[in-house]
């Protein structure tokens, strides 16, 4: 009995110490791959989002590749589904594609802040999921286009602990603006200081340390205006990038236009004159970027000084690219092509692998539910995108199961995805809004009185233009200060953006882009040199991109437009977009059909189905 009570013992011990050690193998794995580290405390979420950032401005990024990407994972193949501001926003806020969202423009019935709100878009987004999870959040920066509309400059969106958002002034010039910082209105002004993207990173790193005294786990949207433009670097970074050029890819001023769209093809090769404006604003979007460089730093170090670096995911991504003299393009966005769809997405992060470039196709509508599932909160049902966690993770055997596509969608003002006829449909007139604003443009006297209820104008000076309150004052150089509109101002995101870019350098055009004010007619008449630079662009003006939806594969993209028109190219062998084979003997029927057959049942669809056509089934 003795000797078989010894064995049991010592049977029962091996036992013990062989289930300690798997407890052990266990806990261990835990630490090396699961996501969520650190004594049980939620994982940080630091998500810096520029805009307008085209994907190879990363390289002039030092700081960015030494402290995120080089210890982090970079996507080859994230998008933006619609390439413009506001869209791409609510996108990210919601995890939705743009026809599920219903903000399909910056602005107008089919888009911008106003309709966002009006939708309710703003009742279920990532900071709700991720407030309601206990965490603290933070807004830094730009909103929606158009915000705060005629909420007042008191709004402060549901979901949001922290806001610091412009509600008056021009702060795409990062220079004099208004914030609203909790319900309060803080005016920056025009000296150093008041420089918007280090306003905005202080404002990032003060909230950090708060949060860390408060021992709460946080989550930051800090949006940068930078490089969208007029691009205005910081004054200590002025001389940089003095010989910059746009790369000179195959696409750019590109020969032979014949297989492209008509809109394409209506545009002239740019002179020498264009291409060198071309490289200037290439040079100055450049230099704009290295305060974000620095801020990223900055972070990093108040993340490292309070012990959270570790235990923080840093995203960073851009919410469309940029078009800079591609295709015959001047400067823009909105198109399918790669310079305005493909955009950068890093993340460093607890379990995320080192210097590791993820191939899976990545979207603007996947960073919501990421986000979510880092922080633990539920993602709702209407969610279209997915995860990005299980790649962050390096899971086994993700590529097969993974999206086969992704849509890419730019749509007509007025459209109603809802309805499947996404032609424009009327504009809709309420009590406050005396005609189509569209067809004010350009004319301070009709804007005056074309006020929607979103807007409020200051007075008609009876000369063609109208003043507004001092607190939109512009920077020297700027705007005519006759022409101030009393809100933010907005830079045109549409096609009209195309053209003239020096005065948009210069900063004369910080406007929306329903509504441009000119300068008064009789300093034009004074400066015959500047009309004839302005007939010349008009002419590689590019107008009227066709409504399109397509699709984007790891090596292939394929676009329907509303005229009939097609464009498909295999990026293995073609990447900059020069040789269009839709509809040639290169592409078989039935896999055109297919594509096309997927376009349309994307396009409508939402949640679980989305994601099983992404998927191919
Ligand atoms: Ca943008």
């Amino acid at each position: 009995m003795r000797i078989g009570n010894a064995i049991r013992i010592i049977s029962a011990t091996r036992l013990c110490v062989v289930a300690c050690l798997l407890a052990i193998l266990v806990v261990a794995l835990q630490f090396l791959y699961a996501p969520v580290v650190a004594q049980g405390v939620s994982p940080n979420i630091v998500f810096i989002l520029t805009d307008d950032q085209r994907l190879e401005d990363i390289a002039h990024m030092p700081r960015l590749n030494k402290l995120l990407i080089e210890h982090g994972m970079s996507f080859s193949n994230y998008f933006s589904s619609v390439s413009l501001c506001c869209p791409s926003r609510a996108s990210i806020l919601r995890g939705q594609y743009a026809h599920n969202t219903g903000v399909l423009t910056n602005s107008s019935d089919s888009g911008g802040f106003s309709k966002a709100h009006a939708l309710g878009v703003e009742n279920s987004t990532v900071a709700t999921w991720l407030h309601d999870h206990n965490y603290k959040t933070a807004l830094i920066g730009k909103y929606l286009n158009h915000y705060p509309g005629s909420l007042g400059p008191e709004y402060i969106p549901p979901g949001w602990d922290y806001w610091a958002s412009s509600v008056l002034g021009n702060p795409y010039s990062e220079y004099n603006y208004t914030l609203n910082e909790n319900g309060k209105q803080v005016q920056y002004g025009g000296e150093a200081g008041d420089y918007g993207t280090d306003v905005y990173a202080k404002k990032a790193v003060g909230f950090i340390k708060d949060c860390t005294t408060q021992n709460k786990p946080f989550f930051i949207y800090l949006a940068f205006y930078a490089p969208h433009g007029p691009a205005t670097p910081a004054p200590r970074h002025e001389s940089l990038f003095a010989d910059a050029k746009v790369p000179r890819s195959k696409a750019f001023n590109e020969a032979d236009v014949s297989k492209k769209p008509q809109f394409i093809q209506r545009l002239p090769l740019l002179t020498e004159k264009e291409i060198e404006a071309a490289d200037t604003y290439y040079g100055k979007r450049l230099r704009s970027l290295q305060a974000v460089d620095e801020a990223i730093e900055s972070i990093c170090n108040t993340l490292d000084e309070t012990k959270q670096l570790e235990n923080t995911y840093i995203v960073f991504a851009s919410d469309n690219g940029f078009h800079l003299g591609e295709h015959r393009m001047r400067r823009g966005k909105m198109t399918a092509y790669e310079t305005d769809i493909h955009l950068p997405l890093i993340v460093r992060g607890p379990g995320v692998r080192h210097g590791v470039r993820a191939e899976e196709l990545a979207g603007n509508i996947d960073l919501a539910p990421t986000f979510a599932e880092i922080a633990g909160a539920k993602v709702p049902d209407f969610v279209d995108g997915r995860s990005l966690l299980p790649i962050l993770r390096g899971d086994a055997g993700l590529d097969k199961n993974w999206r086969k596509v992704f849509l890419v969608e730019h749509w007509a003002k007025g459209a109603d995805p809802s309805s499947g006829n996404t032609a424009p449909v009327p504009h809709k007139l309420s009590s406050n809004c005396c005609h189509n604003l569209t067809a004010c443009a350009g004319n301070c006297a009709h804007l005056v009185k074309c006020c929607c209820e979103n807007l409020s104008f200051g007075c008609d000076t009876g000369n063609g233009g109208y003043s507004g309150s001092p607190a939109a004052a512009v920077q020297p150089g700027g705007m005519d200060s006759s022409c101030i509109a009393d809100k933010v101002m907005e830079e045109p995101d549409d096609q009209i953006a195309q053209t003239d870019p020096e005065m948009r350098d210069k900063g004369t055009r910080p406007s929306n882009e329903e509504y441009t004010p000119p300068a008064p007619p009789a300093a034009r008449t004074t400066h015959p040199g500047r009309r004839r630079r302005r007939k010349r662009s008009r002419s590689g003006e590019l107008s009227g991109i066709p409504e399109f939806h397509g699709l984007r594969a790891k090596g292939s993209t394929y676009v329907e437009y509303s005229t009939g028109e097609r464009e498909y190219y295999v990026l293995k062998d073609d990447p900059d977009e020069i040789t269009n084979i839709a509809g040639t003997p290169n592409v078989d029927k039935k896999s055109s059909e297919s594509a096309k057959d997927r376009v349309e049942k994307l396009k409508m669809s939402a949640g679980a189905a989305a994601r099983a056509l992404e998927d191919g089934h």
